[in-house]
């Protein structure tokens, strides 16, 4: 019996009322910055998933090969009958985690994206018919409560998607994760590990644009959600690697000076020349970082994966 239940978290114009908040701050301060997570409209869950398949952006295909040589030994590690997934997308390599999990009754996956999320219950449903599916449309930023499902839980963070948080955003995260789970439940997180720069540069650069597409995807979002008028030819797309903060930045770059109005706030938006609005950062990780970030959460790391390059790295830790 397939059973899916989705959960808004917030009331449909909460999030427009976060998106209000964030133009209104990110484009009035200096450096122009906005958060990632609003990349992801149904379009930009689509380019991301393009951005997946690219032979440059190696993240996904590095997390996958890990998952699918050590999916056996996480069920045998956690035993878990409820995962929980944060910023699920398409499911696309949790599959290879739900076929493993032999004792799973419930699964919880949690995105901001309701689009990308019916999508992934329902192509999962049709693979294991006997799941329950507990859809959360929610900010994992923003905090959330659980569905009381049967334990113990293995709450799964994976794509490296905790590189999106600047470091105190993650100490405030990780230490909500470990408050939101029990004694005897488990955190499996995906981190991008620290690489050469040319590697890195070209996964967020690639030459085909979609990168740059899904970037500038921010600007037709925000045009569409708040009567903007941006012209997303206007900017360029930037990849650039901080080597002091070892951490990707994509930008938005003014090709020339321009004014960008926003009606629904009330505001015009000057932009100098070259000037940048950063959209992105995608931290990349060292094993001993990631211990040290976990442990001063309240997890001890108990497994250590990597795939074959030592591209990624997905960490097991126990509550
Ligand atoms: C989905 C956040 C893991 O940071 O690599 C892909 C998003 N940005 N290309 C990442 C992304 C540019 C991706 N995450």
């Amino acid at each position: 019996m397939s059973s899916l239940t989705v959960t808004r978290t917030l009331p449909a114009d909460a999030t427009t009322a976060a998106l209000r908040a964030d133009v209104a701050h990110g484009l009035t301060r200096t450096p122009k910055q906005l958060p990632p997570k609003w990349f992801y409209d149904a379009r930009g869950s689509e380019l991301f998933d393009e951005i997946t398949t690219l032979p440059d952006y190696y993240p996904t295909r590095a997390e996958r090969e890990i998952l699918i040589n050590h999916s056996a030994d996480i069920a045998a590690a956690t035993g878990a009958r409820t995962l929980v997934e944060l910023g699920s997308g398409s499911s696309d390599k949790t599959r290879h985690l739900i076929a493993a999990l032999t004792d799973l009754h419930t699964y919880v996956p949690v995105d901001v994206s309701e689009s990308a999320l019916t999508t992934a219950a329902e192509t999962l449903l049709g693979l294991h018919p006997s799941l329950t599916v507990h859809a959360l449309v929610a900010d994992f930023q923003q905090g959330f409560a659980l569905p009381g499902t049967p334990g113990p839980r293995l709450l799964a963070f994976l794509g490296g998607t905790i590189g999106n948080l600047l470091p105190e955003e993650r100490t405030t995260f990780l230490r909500a994760t470990h408050a939101l789970l029990s004694p005897g439940d488990a955190l499996l997180l995906g981190t991008d590990l620290v690489k050469p720069e040319p590697t890195l540069i070209a996964a967020y650069d690639d030459p085909t644009g979609i990168t740059a597409e899904f970037n500038k995807n921010v600007l037709h979002v925000i045009n569409r959600e708040l009567e903007a008028d941006f012209d997303p030819s206007d900017f360029q797309h930037v990849a650039l690697w901080n080597a002091e903060r070892e951490w990707i930045e994509m930008r938005l770059r003014a090709k020339k000076e321009l004014t960008v109005k926003v009606p629904a706030l009330d505001l015009a938006v000057p932009f100098a020349e070259g000037e940048e609005i950063r959209t992105e950062i995608s931290a990349k990780f060292r094993k001993e970082g990631v211990r040290d970030e976990l442990k001063a959460a309240g997890f001890e790391l108990s497994r250590w994966w990597t795939d074959g390059e030592g591209r990624f790295g997905v960490s097991l830790a126990v509550r």
